[in-house]
């Protein structure tokens, strides 16, 4: 294995949900020149584009990823580009193709550029099988594809730790809430939609009813539990360290919409569930996050209500 090649930041799939407030997060941490944010497609305007370098990279290309590394002198890679749940469950096999190959590639590109990996993993590795509040060592038997290609993700990195010495890292992330781009196809994305409708039709049909209970977070949460974790010491970490759960929020699709009510006068929801309510119902209603909290201290700063206000004023201020 080759000596890391570099100091900088490669970030994939970053024009997605999580990668428009991950990469603005690096870009303050290391410097705009610092972070390459990279996706399949090319977005005018996007701020991933604007605010510095950006390429077109398919995760399906270990050789492009490793050129990338090795040119533009990169030692860490956050392995963004996936297909979440909605859209995998259309198309499994471009789910699988995506998902699994394309965390193959950049595990194999870790391994010959001695790359950091941080490749996230979700509570959908949960099956009906777990407890609904989901402990770490709960069994992992997801019944959607989506779900079965992150617990695939989870023993690669798993692998390629073990076998190749490939740091590699990641997060159980629950549903995430944000405002800065669009969520890209997940069944959680009620969570975000309904907000964008309260605001501009004070009305709003989720596809999920309305005792349906999820893990939640504010993004502001999710990427400050990713920074705490890729800078916590390889020693404090166990064998949670390719999928932690962590702590989070959870409440349900009702409790959201009153919470909105009572910030936005006259705003009514209806629930009409589509089959988005089979894969929300086959995960859990919250997770047990204490290993996480006692391998590298971290615990959310935002509840219901302050992420209610903040997700409002954010979408009206942008
Ligand atoms: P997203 O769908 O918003 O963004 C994914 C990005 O990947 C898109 O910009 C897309 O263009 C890109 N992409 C797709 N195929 C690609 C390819 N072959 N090569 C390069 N790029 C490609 O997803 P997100 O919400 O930002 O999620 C990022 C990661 O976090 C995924 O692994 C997802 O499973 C995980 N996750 C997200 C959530 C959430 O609520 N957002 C929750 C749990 C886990
Ligand atoms: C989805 O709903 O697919 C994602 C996830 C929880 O992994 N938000």
């Amino acid at each position: 294995m080759s000596d890391a090649t570099g100091d900088k930041v490669l970030v994939t799939g970053a024009l997605g949900q999580i990668g428009t407030d991950l990469i603005q997060a690096l870009r303050e941490r290391h410097g705009n020149e610092s972070v390459i944010a990279s996706d399949i497609r090319e977005s005018a305007g996007h701020p991933s584009v604007e605010g510095g370098p950006f390429m077109i990279l398919d995760v399906l290309d270990t050789d492009g990823i490793s050129r990338i590394c090795q040119n533009e002198g990169v030692g860490t890679i956050y392995h963004l580009a996936a297909l979440l749940s909605a859209v995998g469950e259309r198309d499994p096999d471009l789910c699988r193709r995506i998902n699994v190959g394309g965390t193959i590639s950049v595990l194999e590109a870790a391994k010959v550029c001695n790359l950091k990996v941080y490749s996230p993993s979700s509570i959908a590795v949960f099956g009906p099988d777990s407890p609904k509040h989901a402990t770490q060592g709960a069994a992992l038997n997801p019944t959607t594809v989506y779900g079965e290609t992150k617990v695939m993700g989870e023993a690669l990195a798993r692998e390629y730790l073990g076998r190749f010495g490939v740091d590699t890292r990641g997060i159980r992330y629950p549903g995430l809430i944000s405002y800065k781009a669009p969520p890209g196809g997940g069944t959680t994305d009620y969570a975000v939609e309904i907000f964008h409708a309260a605001l501009k039709e004070g009305h709003y049909e989720c596809f999920v009813r309305p005792e349906t209970r999820l893990p939640m977070l504010y993004m502001d949460d999710a990427i400050d539990a990713t920074l705490t974790l890729m800078d916590s010491s390889d020693d404090s970490l166990g064998d949670s360290r390719v999928g932690y759960n962590i702590p989070c929020l959870s409440f349900s699709a009702e409790e959201l919409a009153n919470a909105i009510s009572e910030r936005i006068e006259g705003f009514t929801c209806v629930f009409v569930p589509d089959v988005r309510q089979e894969y929300a119902d086959s995960w859990p209603d919250s997770i047990d996050g204490s290993v996480a909290e006692s391998e590298w201290i971290w615990s959310p700063d935002f509840d219901l209500s302050s992420l209610v206000d903040e997700m409002l004023r954010g979408i009206s201020s942008s």
